[in-house]
């Protein structure tokens, strides 16, 4: 159905009839399930959209590290301390495998970390929130990880063959963060009632902005339709939302845990968990830039990346020297 209706920024929807040969073929190969590789035509806006959306994810995975990175110090003990550091040393990575695929449509990462930095490109919006507690090192790396590995699963069919490739490799990793997180939690949740306290407050504080995750409703996703046309995106944000919903409230159960919202119910008709909406005005405000925690997000990346101006000269000193050696040397 989506194939029809291909809906461009300049044009508004196109049909199928109006595109010319080589945007037909284009298409052919989206509806074929054929991936788009980079030296592919394709359409500017699908570039576009891609660099948006890759970008933004790379974005994502390297603030993600910020709200672990503040417990490293502080975990409760060394096993802990290593899966954490593990763990944050991964999504640096997957910063690293999404910038490296995006670079493959034409725009380099020192380009789209400029933009990150000058507040021109968003990161998810979950990273605003601070992490208080230990409960919420669990709680992040349960729901947030598991809201994420929701989106990337799907994401691993995107039309995009760097994007989907860069997906499988890192849904593998994540994987292990989700698990090492909920095994976190679980040991709050059974363990003394204050721990078992602290693991409720994780969850009725993280609950929410976990499911706005996966971005607003369906009727307010300005994305969605081109980007699923596209199969950038092969499931919409609410299919998205409710699987992650179905697959947690049995977790929450199974901790003992109270449910952080009144309104989950099982839909016998639907074969559903009912679930109430998050507040959209806050997930509106936060990706404006008004959130808990952004200054401080960003203001640590910016300074980050200008503390580490000298071991980024230093690296491409030595490598210019070595390459310099090489030549002399042949
Ligand atoms: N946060 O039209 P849509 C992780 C924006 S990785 C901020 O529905 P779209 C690993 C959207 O950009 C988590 N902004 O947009 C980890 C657009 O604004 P624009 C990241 C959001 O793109 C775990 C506007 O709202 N994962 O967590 C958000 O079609 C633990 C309208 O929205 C990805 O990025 C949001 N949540 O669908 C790391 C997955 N939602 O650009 C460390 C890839 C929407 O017009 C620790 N991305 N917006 O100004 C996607 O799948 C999609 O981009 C969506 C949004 C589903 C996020």
């Amino acid at each position: 159905m989506y194939a029809q209706m291909i809906k461009t920024a300049s044009d508004g929807v196109k049909s199928r009839d109006d595109m010319d040969d080589v945007e037909r073929a284009f298409q052919d190969k989206i509806d074929n399930d054929i991936k788009i590789e980079p030296r592919d035509w394709m359409p500017e806006d699908y570039r576009r959209t891609l660099i948006r959306q890759m970008g933004q994810h790379a974005h994502s995975e390297v603030v993600g590290q910020l709200p672990e990175g503040n417990w490293i110090t502080r975990a409760p003990t060394l096993e802990r301390k290593a899966i954490l550091l593990a763990k944050v040393q991964d999504e640096a990575g997957h910063g690293l495998y999404l910038y490296s695929a995006a670079e493959t449509l034409g725009v380099t990462r020192d380009e789209l970390v400029e933009l990150l930095h000058e507040g021109k490109m968003k990161y998810s919006s979950i990273f605003n929130y601070p992490t208080l507690n230990w409960a919420d090192i669990g709680a992040v790396g349960w729901l947030v990880d598991g809201a994420a590995i929701v989106n990337q699963v799907a994401l691993q069919r995107t039309s995009y063959g760097p994007y989907s490739r860069a997906m499988i490799r890192i849904c593998k990793e994540e994987s292990f963060h989700a698990r090492q997180g909920y095994h976190a939690i679980m040991q709050m949740a059974f363990g003394t009632p204050e721990q078992k306290r602290q693991a409720q407050d994780a969850v009725n504080r993280l609950w929410f902005p976990a499911i706005m995750m996966f971005g607003p409703n369906d009727s307010e996703s300005t994305h969605s339709e081109q980007s699923m046309a596209w199969k950038i995106k092969v499931k919409s944000n609410d299919e998205l939302r409710q699987q992650f919903v179905d697959q947690t409230v049995p977790q929450i159960e199974y901790l003992g845990l109270d449910l952080p919202d009144p309104g989950i119910k099982w839909n016998e008709e639907r074969g559903h968990y009912d679930f109430s909406d998050p507040d959209w005005s806050e997930f509106f405000d936060v990706i404006k830039g008004n959130g808990p925690c952004n200054v401080d997000r960003l203001q640590n990346r910016v300074s980050a990346w200008e503390d580490g101006a000298w071991v980024r000269d230093g690296l491409l000193a030595h490598a210019r020297k070595k390459a310099a050696r090489k030549m002399a040397a042949e």
